[in-house]
């Protein structure tokens, strides 16, 4: 695996939060990471002198001026998070003494980490795959139990073992059909091709499998798109307000009073719904009105679950209609019901008293299938495992229809070698330095 120019230079980041803390962590990583701690702390003895990870106390000093106390780990490379040598100071977590402390390795010749420069270090120096990279950034961004669980398995490198999986059995496909290449521009011969085409049918059910995974992984990343509608005065921003347990949107009697969405994102169970309360629809009354009933119209449309709220001690409007594929809810059940509602099986609620509300969560619970989001394997792919699995996919289809159309085995093998780019790009292999950026960009700074 190649390692980026830049690696040598010694790098230095803040790795904890800013603003104020029991204590912040900066960590430094490089060649020179252990003559830069030489040159900032004051303990019994020099960094140099320390044996790898270890934890020694003294002080942070620049120009004969003391900044911090501080706690200096060592660990020396290969055994350490990028595989370099790195140096973590532990020092008091206020706001401009973390500064000053950075400040300070980096007067001594670090310089400042991009976002995600220590885990992209680790993974050129071959400490973790990308699926191990992505699920770092996974594991920091986690809301929920269910989210940090396949963040943890995916860290350990369960997706990552899946894929080599697919990829050694790809390479025996390719390499089962090269050992016979002696004349390739043959066909592949009969007796082959039945054991060659089982083995790839295999290998699509595999890939299949991985990709149905996909949704799995971006309710777990993103959290499920859960779209309150309805008409106005309905008790919309009431329900979000509900689910939330504080008050986020303005409620008020007067028709129209939400004119954008508002979207929070709340813990179901272990399962993470990003929560959205919309305009209500009417005939809008100006272009404010009318865009945000224009927003709630696009959203509709992709929303994972549509909660349509009614108020039920109203005769509905004229124009009301509700499809199957959305979750029909009669609020105000504190007041008497319109006899429009009489016989309706509709879930009733009143956001007033609380009433219905657990029934409530019971029925969206079911209606998302929580419970076998949550048995599931918590291993589930993200959009660009998805991507590549796809194009893995494609050209093995590619290839099966050619052996299926008598073509030669050099053509085959083209599709089949295609299919082994894709899959080693899910590691990073191919076109790595866009595949690279795009996953580090997402981390924070110190990571
Ligand atoms: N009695 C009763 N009143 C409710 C209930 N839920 C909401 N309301 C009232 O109904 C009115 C409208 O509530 P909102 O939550 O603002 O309704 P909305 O659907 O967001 O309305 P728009 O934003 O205008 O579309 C407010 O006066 C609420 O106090 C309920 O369960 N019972
Ligand atoms: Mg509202």
């Amino acid at each position: 695996m190649s390692v980026s120019s830049a690696a040598g230079e010694t790098i230095a980041a803040i790795s904890t939060a800013a603003g104020e803390a029991a204590i912040a962590l900066i960590r430094l990583s490089g060649e020179d990471a252990i003559a830069v701690a030489d040159k900032i702390f004051r303990g019994q003895r020099p960094p140099s002198d320390l044996g790898s990870h270890t934890q020694h106390l003294g002080e942070i000093v620049e120009n004969g001026t003391i900044i911090d106390r501080a706690m200096l780990a060592v660990h020396r490379a290969p055994s350490s998070y990028t595989g370099e040598d790195v140096v973590e100071i532990s020092c008091h977590g206020g706001a401009l003494v973390t500064a000053r402390v950075l400040q300070t390795c980096l007067h001594a010749g670090a310089r400042p980490a991009r976002p995600g420069e220590f885990t992209e270090r680790a993974y050129l120096n071959g400490k973790i795959d990308l699926t191990q990279a992505e699920a770092v950034i996974d594991l920091i961004r986690a809301q929920t139990d269910l989210a940090l669980r396949s963040a943890t398995e995916q860290l350990r490198g369960q997706l990552g073992d899946e894929f080599r999986q697919l990829r050694q059995r790809l390479i025996e496909v390719i390499a089962h059909v090269e050992a016979s290449m002696d004349f390739p521009e043959e066909g592949i011969s009969p007796d082959n091709t039945g054991t060659i085409r089982d083995r790839l049918d295999s290998l699509q059910n595999t890939i299949g499998n991985l990709i149905a995974t996909a949704n799995t992984g971006r309710i777990l990343r993103d959290g499920l798109r859960v779209l309150i509608f309805g008409a106005t005065n309905a008790g919309k921003s009431s329900l979000l307000n509900r689910m939330l347990g504080f008050d986020r949107a303005i409620v008020s009697e007067m028709h129209g009073t939400t004119r954008d969405a508002i979207e929070e994102q709340i813990n179901l169970r272990g399962i993470a719904l990003r929560l959205c309360d919309t305009a209500g629809l009417r005939v809008p009354e100006n272009t404010v009105e009318r865009q945000g009933i224009e927003r709630t119209l696009q959203m509709l449309e992709t929303a994972d679950l549509r909660l349509h709220i009614v108020d039920a001690s109203t005769r509905p409007p004229p124009d009301f209609m509700t499809t199957a594929d959305e979750l029909l809810i009669l609020n105000k059940s504190d007041l008497p019901a319109h006899n429009h509602w009489f016989g309706s099986d509709a879930i009733r609620i009143s956001c007033k008293t609380g009433a219905g509300l657990t029934e409530l969560a019971d029925v969206i619970y079911r209606r998302i299938g929580g419970a076998k989001l949550m048995a599931e394997s918590p291993l589930a792919i993200n959009a660009r495992h998805r991507e590549q699995l796809r194009k893995a996919a494609d050209a093995i289809a590619r290839g099966l229809a050619a052996i299926e159309g008598g073509a030669t085995r050099e053509m085959f093998c083209v599709d089949l070698t295609e299919a082994l780019r894709a899959v080693d790009e899910l590691f990073g292999g191919g076109d790595e330095e866009a595949v690279r950026d795009a996953i580090f960009s997402q981390f924070c700074i110190g990571k």
